[in-house]
């Protein structure tokens, strides 16, 4: 079976955008795939964040995974930070990755300007050597990657070839090695069902949990009352009806884009059922598809997050099996890189 890697940040509410770019997506790979999932804590603490809320967003992160249909008899489930290879890759890859690929990198200059230069710690411009090391170390075949990701995993691919051209081969042979290659170098996997998911108070930037103002967003754990409160107020516009693709309504684009991904019907079947609608109309019909889907994973979410013994086996579980293969991946690059053998 092919290899497949991907993580959320536990740095906030799960919310909306994650399930439907990426955990809803994680449902249907699990089936065909080897699939990897885990919670990326060591990437959360590259902001300022508070160390009292990190363990209970990486838990809640967790349940979130499994009450979304993550199936552990499937997929591996584990906290990143609980497999210490990828740390340690991270300083092997940090030391052959030149400055200025990291320099270039457009979510570093975005993500450093917002935060101002006094909490831009060296681990925000190094995060994506981690996330090099985080799909490496598994020698994953596919890394599903949104629009924002996509300059991540190309340096992921210059690293890998890097290492391989550095290391790999005959000279890796020579220091007793199987030589070859070091690193399996990753492909872009196109998610099956693909969403690009916008805050709800602004239909031009992406729904965010970052994003100062909780009104912007759906958590999946929001209760039914924010929810159906959040969709009443969210941006709206004054042309008549509903309709995708105009430029000029991205806001009405972005919620039948959510209808139709929560509802399951297709594009022309949402243009059809909404075109004469009104905003509140349309709003209210939204509001309780949006309940309806999120209920049954709410529900799982809190039978799961209750049996702490459970939760702890599974991630225990996961991070055993994750580290078989990162340490079998890790030993290889120590003894390619040329380091005295224990
Ligand atoms: N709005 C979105 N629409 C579609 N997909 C999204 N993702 C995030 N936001 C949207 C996808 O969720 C996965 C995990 O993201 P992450 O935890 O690495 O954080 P992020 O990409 O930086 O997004 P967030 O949740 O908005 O966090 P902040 O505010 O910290 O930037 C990824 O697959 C991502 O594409």
């Amino acid at each position: 079976k092919k290899r497949i890697v991907s993580g959320v940040q536990p740095t906030g509410s799960i919310h909306l955008g994650n399930y439907l770019g990426a955990i809803r997506n994680w449902i249907l790979l699990q089936n065909t795939y080897d699939t990897f999932f885990f919670i990326v804590d060591l990437h959360a603490i590259t902001l300022p964040y508070d160390a009292q809320q990190l363990s209970k967003a990486t838990r809640d992160t967790a349940a979130l995974y499994l009450a979304c249909g993550v199936d552990t008899s499937k997929a591996s489930v584990f906290v990143q930070s609980h497999v210490r290879a990828h740390a340690e890759l991270m300083w092997l890859l940090s030391s052959v990755t030149p400055v200025g690929w990291l320099n270039r990198m457009i979510q570093f200059k975005e993500k450093s300007r917002k935060a101002g230069d006094e909490n831009v710690g060296v681990g925000l411009l190094t995060y994506p050597v981690l996330m090099a090391s985080d799909i490496l170390l598994y020698q994953s075949d596919f890394v599903p990657v949104g629009e924002d990701q996509k300059q991540h995993l190309e340096l992921t691919r210059e690293l890998a070839e890097r290492v391989n051209h550095l290391f790999g081969g005959r000279k890796w042979k020579k220091l007793g090695g199987r030589g070859g290659s070091v690193f399996k170098v990753p492909e872009p996997l196109i998610p099956p069902v693909g969403a690009r998911v916008m805050s709800l108070t602004d239909g031009l930037s992406k729904m965010s949990k970052s994003a100062p103002s909780d009104q912007s967003r759906i958590n999946l754990l929001d209760p039914k009352d924010v929810i159906a409160n959040k969709i009443k107020r969210c941006k709206t516009d004054s042309f008549p009806g509903m309709e995708f693709d105009n430029p000029e309504r991205p806001e009405c684009n972005n919620l039948l884009s959510i209808y139709q991904l929560i509802s399951g019907k297709t594009k022309e079947e949402v243009a059809e059922e909404c075109r004469d609608m009104n905003w509140g109309t349309f709003k209210s019909l939204l509001a309780d598809a949006l309940i309806d889907h999120l209920q049954p994973i709410q529900v799982r979410y809190e039978e799961i997050i209750s049996d702490s013994a459970y939760l702890d086996g599974i991630l225990a579980e996961g991070a055993t099996k994750a580290a078989g293969i990162a340490d079998a991946t890790l030993h290889n690059v120590y003894q390619a890189m040329g380091f005295l053998r224990r």
